[in-house]
């Protein structure tokens, strides 16, 4: 359900910079001047700025690089995804809010983002550093009809959107998906994917399909330990990015695909993975909970198993790994 300040703040976007008066707004929300000039006051808090114009009223001139879900809603093309958005600017984890949204009933598509958060979490409870402002931390929960052991596959689904999305974006580098849940540019990763799910029995109650990206920082904003394996979309394509069309490119293609999958099974989205990816045909060393799998990444299963050529010519299916290339 959109406010009243962020319907206010929707037509000043969708005016594309044209001004609007206060008396049209006014007559349009069916409220008064004041109640008009207050939230535009709170939205120039939050760092949007207004121009008065001579007898024609307000022009939206610039808006603060944060992802707001009001810029959101007109960048989308989705149904569902991203249509409902629970923002904050703070929060342990986007994961745990997204549980406890689940449990309330989150319809499909909910989303959760936050500018930053204080116990991100990769796989494995590992750390997951997510700087203020700078990259974009989110959970979108969605409710698919599949079966639990399915649930896997929508990592690489995910991966499949994400990487489209950068593509469709940025011409200046080319992302890469490592198996399973990492892209990467230039060799250094940028992305991570975690996925989590919520079952009953047989059903699929819901997934909450983790994703950080590294948008906006420079080197130093990374702890010295990620120096050599981090990096973000605007170190290698040497521009800032807005962060909030990405969000948007990132559910349009995510809810494509994710429907694709759903309906027609995994092999369109297994081609489109195996064309952005940089694993197979790498030699790797896969750490599972179990063994070390050293060999030749050979490909992808229809169930998303990743399968490695060992030295004597075994060939081995690994689920879930930690990947060195
Ligand atoms: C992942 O785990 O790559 C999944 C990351 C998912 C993060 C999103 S953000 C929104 C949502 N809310 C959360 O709390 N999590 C999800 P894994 O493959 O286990 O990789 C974790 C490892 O990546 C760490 O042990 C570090 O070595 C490295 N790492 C940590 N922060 C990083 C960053 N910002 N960029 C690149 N690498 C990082």
């Amino acid at each position: 359900q959109l406010t009243l300040k962020d319907e206010i703040l929707q037509r000043f976007l969708q005016a594309n910079g044209e001004p609007i008066s206060g008396q049209q707004l006014a007559d349009e929300f069916q409220v008064s001047r004041t109640a008009i000039w207050k939230h535009m006051q709170s939205l120039q808090q939050e760092g949007y700025t207004f121009e008065t114009i001579k007898k024609r009223g307000y022009q939206l001139v610039a808006v603060p690089d944060k992802v707001d879900f009001g810029q959101l809603k007109q960048l989308l093309t989705t149904e569902r995804y991203g249509q409902q958005v629970h923002y904050f600017d703070s929060v342990e984890s986007t994961q745990f809010v997204a549980h406890d949204l689940v449990r309330q009933g989150a319809p499909d598509g909910t989303l959760v983002i936050a500018e930053h958060q204080s116990a991100g979490r990769g796989r494995m409870m590992r750390e997951w550093e997510s700087s203020q402002g700078k990259g974009i931390w989110m959970t979108i929960i969605i409710r698919p009809e599949i079966a639990p052991h399915q649930a896997p596959q929508f990592t690489l689904v995910t991966a499949v959107a994400i990487v489209n999305a950068m593509k469709a974006m940025f011409k200046n580098f080319t992302p890469q998906i490592k198996w399973p849940n990492d892209i990467l540019v230039n060799g250094k990763k940028t992305t991570g994917i975690l996925t989590e799910m919520i079952a009953e029995e047989n059903r699929i109650q819901a997934l909450l399909i983790g994703i950080g990206i590294n948008v906006n920082q420079q080197l130093e904003d990374f702890p010295v330990e990620l120096h050599h394996i981090a990096t973000s979309l605007a170190i290698e394509g040497k521009e800032s990015i807005d962060r909030v069309h990405l969000v948007a490119q990132v559910l349009n293609y995510l809810e494509q695909f994710s429907d694709q999958y759903v309906k027609n099974g995994f092999t369109l989205i297994k081609k489109l993975w195996e064309e952005s990816s940089c694993t197979i045909g790498s030699q790797v060393r896969a750490t599972t909970l179990r063994e070390v799998v050293e060999g030749e990444a050979i490909a992808i299963t229809d169930s998303g198993v990743l399968e490695i050529r060992q030295a004597n010519g075994v060939v081995k299916g690994v689920y879930s790994a930690d990947i060195e290339l």
